[in-house]
């Protein structure tokens, strides 16, 4: 395989580039039965579209999916489904003066040594414009999430620079296009991200997500565990420079006593673990942060090399992001979504005959997988 491809039982193959005609996927392995029409998709690719606020890229996509099978009479068959999203606001002069220079940062020149030829037009295939076809993939996964077990995968912007959100209110979080979380400090980000636009140059975000409720029994030890696929699946996202499940980086200074979830019959009394013990889930919420770098697209010039090597200073113009962890939040719900999903179906095949020992906590129900 060549990368285009992740998840096993419900499989994901996405193609297509920034200023080609269309992106697209290919999701093979979804249930039938799910009902699914064209507009149930517009809800979470406008969370993620450019445009939607003057933090973000400029360019203005339709975004409009056209189901090209897998779907009939409004259910899914069972069949692949494949997914178009045809390109219309690609702007491909703003590339002319970058096509042969590499930005520092950015994989302009790993693409360009490794395959030795590539579409530098808007990044071609590793441009954010592929993360499209995920949110849409997600959203299938999703819908089927929601369903068999009540579950909601939801994101919102924790840490952009040097502002971080100590509290978290829902509500808000969709009540702005920038996903944050805590009323007061919101004044505070968009003078930090008007600043920041005029200066021409880019900061990264932390971006959190979350999934509750979760059955328990989902992961497979030891190379499936929930948290190894979680991690890889949103490492993928473009620009992501790390990934934490539960506490993450910060277990480096806790004690065991600290750290551990004490279990009693009323449930865990913390979640330090994000929901996952030995890569499967608990049936607390599955929680993960992702750090996302301050993108290569910037107004501020850089030295480096043009393809015949020959040392040159780079500016990128045109419509950048100056912070993608903003659009990242769709994105991460997203890969979260498929990875849960997927891992529901292989419990499934594997586990199906198994006698459940019973549930230990009260607050056990249906909750676990299956
Ligand atoms: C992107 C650069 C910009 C963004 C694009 C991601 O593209 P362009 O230079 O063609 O305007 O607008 O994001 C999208 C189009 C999208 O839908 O997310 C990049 O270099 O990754």
């Amino acid at each position: 395989m060549a990368g285009n491809t992740f998840g096993q039982s419900l499989a994901v193959t996405t193609f297509g580039e920034s200023h080609g005609p269309a992106i697209g996927c290919v999701i093979d392995g979804c249930p039938p039965g799910i009902p699914l029409a064209e507009d149930d998709f517009d809800h979470d690719l406008a969370r993620r579209a450019t445009g939607r606020t003057r933090h973000t890229s400029q360019r203005r996509e339709e975004d409009r999916v056209e189901i090209l099978s897998g779907v009939y009479q409004g259910l899914t068959t069972g069949t692949p489904i494949a997914l178009l999203i045809r390109n219309t606001d690609a702007r491909s002069k703003d590339y002319g003066a970058i096509a042969e220079r590499f930005r520092p940062g950015h994989a302009d020149f790993t693409y360009w040594r490794k395959y030795g030829h590539r579409d530098p037009r808007g990044g071609g295939r590793s441009s954010a414009r592929e993360t499209t076809v995920r949110v849409a993939a997600g959203v299938i996964a999703k819908r089927f999430l929601e369903r068999q077990y009540g579950t909601r995968v939801r994101a919102c912007l924790r840490q952009v620079g040097p502002i971080r959100a100590a509290q978290t209110d829902w509500d808000f979080v969709e009540s702005t296009p920038l996903f944050w979380p805590e009323p007061s400090s919101l004044e505070q980000l968009e003078a930090f991200l008007d600043g920041l636009r005029k200066s021409g140059d880019s900061i990264g975000a932390l971006v959190e997500v979350e999934a509750a409720p979760v059955p328990v029994g989902l992961g497979e030890p030891v190379y499936g565990k929930l948290d190894a696929e979680l991690a890889a699946a949103l490492m993928s996202i473009n620009a992501v420079k790390a990934v934490e499940i539960g506490d993450g980086l910060a277990v480096v200074e806790q004690r065991g006593s600290q750290h551990r979830d004490q279990i009693s019959r009323d449930g865990f009394a913390s979640n330090h673990a994000g929901g996952i013990l030995g890569g499967i889930s608990s049936g607390q919420p599955v929680v993960a942060r992702i750090a996302l770098k301050p993108t290569s697209s910037i107004l501020i010039p850089g030295n480096t090399l043009d393809v015949h090597g020959e040392p040159v200073e780079v500016v990128t113009k045109g419509r950048h992001d100056p912070c993608v962890g903003i659009r990242a939040i769709p994105i991460a719900e997203a890969m979260m979504a498929l990875v849960l999903a997927d891992q529901v179906l292989r419990h499934r095949a594997q586990n199906a005959d198994v006698v459940d020992p019973g549930p230990v906590l009260a607050s056990e129900g249906h909750d676990k997988a299956g």
